[in-house]
């Protein structure tokens, strides 16, 4: 793919490039599907905020040519949330890694999803903070090891698919970087959706995560994926116990009816006009 094929009129090409992202590293898998699902949809580009927080994954909008916004840890939400009330006919994506979406900014994830406002949420889950050099983060593995659990991480992980549902998100899914196709499939309906899309993606980080829990090489961690990811409607026909360990993807939840933030909003002030 050369120079002259349209998705690089989505990239700052020449502006930004290369990207600080290292060799292996899932976060450009996952520009690149973001891209054709907004080139597939048909939107103007000019339509489009992408709006991130700090981390590697945050780094996304320096380099896609949408309206961009590259805000403070934990914060992406919030900025959207203004962006979204302020001119509703933008199309918002938010791109956190799990540090920024779960940790620093999980109270306002959890509300913006009770709130059901319409932002499509990319989670690049890679378990781990990857710029400030791998500390364990809320989706690292339980037994996994980090930079700062030596001996093994004793702390739980939140299932970010459960934690969306239950704060109110109407769409909900789960793919992963080696699940390309699905991945862009879902990134198209979260985007089409009108509500509090989540996604959570199982992205790899080889140098920070992989290389301290036995995956050395960014292809060890796809293979990784490719094992311990089960579709969902396999895993209905499957037990608890094959279940174990595996991380199931697919569309949890696609509800168009839930009542939608703005929408509601604009109605309240039409209302006080009457
Ligand atoms: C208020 C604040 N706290 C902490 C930091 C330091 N910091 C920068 S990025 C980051 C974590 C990034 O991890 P994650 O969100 O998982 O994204 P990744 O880099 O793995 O994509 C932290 C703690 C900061 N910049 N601002």
């Amino acid at each position: 793919m050369g120079p002259k094929s349209p998705i690089y009129d989505y990239l700052r090409y020449k502006k930004k490039f290369p990207t600080v992202w290292c060799p292996g590293c899932g976060i450009g898998t996952i520009m690149g599907a973001i891209i054709r699902a907004v080139m597939s949809l048909g939107y103007d580009k000019n339509d489009v905020v992408m709006v991130s927080g700090i981390g590697c994954s945050s780094r996304m909008p320096a380099y896609v040519d949408f309206n961009t916004l590259h805000t403070t840890h934990g914060r992406a939400i919030a900025f959207a949330t203004g962006i979204k009330l302020a001119k509703p006919h933008l199309k918002l994506i938010v791109v956190t890694g799990d540090g920024d979406g779960l940790a620093i900014g999980g109270n306002h994830f959890i509300h913006a999803a009770r709130r059901n406002i319409d932002i499509t949420h990319i989670l690049i889950n890679n378990s781990i903070y990857g710029m400030t050099g791998g500390q364990y983060s809320p989706t690292t593995p339980r037994r996994a090891f980090a930079y700062t659990a030596p001996y093994g991480n004793i702390e739980p992980d939140f299932d970010v698919v459960e934690l969306g549902i239950a704060a109110g998100a109407s769409f909900v899914a789960r793919t992963a970087v080696y699940h390309i196709i699905q991945m862009g499939k879902i990134i198209e309906k979260a985007l089409k959706h009108k509500g509090y899309s989540l996604v959570d993606v199982i992205s790899q980080c080889p140098v920070l995560y992989g290389r301290l829990n036995k995956m050395r090489s960014p292809v060890e961690m796809l293979l990784w994926q490719k094992e311990h990811t089960v579709d969902i409607k396999v895993a209905a026909k499957k037990s608890p116990e094959e279940l174990e360990g595996k991380y199931i993807v697919g569309i949890f939840k696609d509800d168009p009816d839930m009542p939608e933030y703005v929408s509601e909003y604009q109605k309240l002030i039409d209302s006080l006009k009457e």
